[in-house]
């Protein structure tokens, strides 16, 4: 015969009452696994994607920290690498003592546009940007940038076409050319920026977090999506004029990415 003891029968000692379900409502819930990636939060993050950058990136590297430390706002730096083969993680070594701190993470998804992504997705910074690991753009650009977001500016983006912009040192004569073809298609989308490809582009860090999840470009061509959002979203950008210089070392690959990203920006003028 089976015998079924009472909860309470006499002789032993009552378990833990059973929650009610109230309480169980109130018990906090775990946190998501995706929020357990995200960074202490700061005034500034920078984001460099990286894909073999084992020669152009500590220098960058150095040059960048070295400026942040000197400023009066706290800020991080994110190298978001992808399977680089070179090296590039281990000629970073020497930064895992800086006074600024260097994050390094992963992408799944191969390509400029989704490392970069991947770094503004995972950020709590107040402003959040990107800069190319090989310095094409000088870091103390920051500057007149961090006034101008501190001004409530959505974005501030780099430019080589404003007035008082400089190439200091001029791309090649078939990179001109791709880059006209390139200016031309993204004005459909973009007419009043001047330059959308210059890798230096900084924002507000809750626009960049709310407008990135919207992004789907993973390549070259990723900036112009993510600066017609921030138009669509009723936010400015702004140019800072800069003084470029073209760095020997390129990853962009006229073939791959050239035709890649003129099909990427037919898409997003299509899609507006
Ligand atoms: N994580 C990641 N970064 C990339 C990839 N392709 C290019 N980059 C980075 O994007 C930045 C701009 O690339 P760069 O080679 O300077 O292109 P260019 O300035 O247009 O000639 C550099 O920091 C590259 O390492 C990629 O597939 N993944
Ligand atoms: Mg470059």
């Amino acid at each position: 015969m089976v015998s079924v003891l009472p909860s309470h029968a006499p002789g032993l000692a009552p378990g833990p009452a059973p929650l009610r379900s109230r309480e169980r409502l109130a018990a906090p819930a775990p946190e998501p696994l995706t929020a357990r990636l995200v960074r202490p939060p700061v005034d500034l993050e920078v984001i460099i994607p990286a894909f073999n950058e084992r020669r152009r990136l500590p220098s960058t590297l150095g040059a960048t920290t070295a400026y942040l430390a000197a400023q009066s706002w706290s800020s991080a730096v994110v190298v978001v690498d992808n399977n680089s083969v070179d090296g590039t993680l281990e000629a970073l070594e020497r930064f895992a003592d800086s006074p600024v701190a260097v994050h390094v993470i992963g992408c799944c998804d191969q390509g400029k546009g989704a490392a970069v992504r991947r770094g503004i997705l995972t950020s709590a910074a107040r402003y959040i940007g990107f800069a190319d690991a090989d310095n094409a753009t000088p870091i103390t650009t920051l500057g007149p940038v961090m006034e101008l977001l501190e001004e409530g500016h959505g974005a501030v983006i780099a430019s080589r076409e404003t007035e008082g912009a400089r190439r200091a040192v001029e791309q090649t004569a078939l990179r001109r050319a791709g880059g006209w073809m390139f200016r031309a298609l993204a004005h459909l989308t973009l007419p009043d920026i001047a330059d959308s490809q210059c890798g230096f582009k900084f924002f507000s860090g809750p626009l960049a977090r709310e407008i990135a999840g919207h992004c789907h470009v993973d390549g070259f061509a990723f900036d112009v999506e993510l600066l017609a959002r921030v138009l669509r979203a009723g936010d400015d950008v702004v140019e800072v004029p800069v003084v470029w210089t073209d760095v020997p070392g390129s990853t962009f690959s006229a073939g791959r990415d050239g035709l890649r990203s003129m099909a990427d920006l037919l898409r997003i003028s299509m899609a507006r």
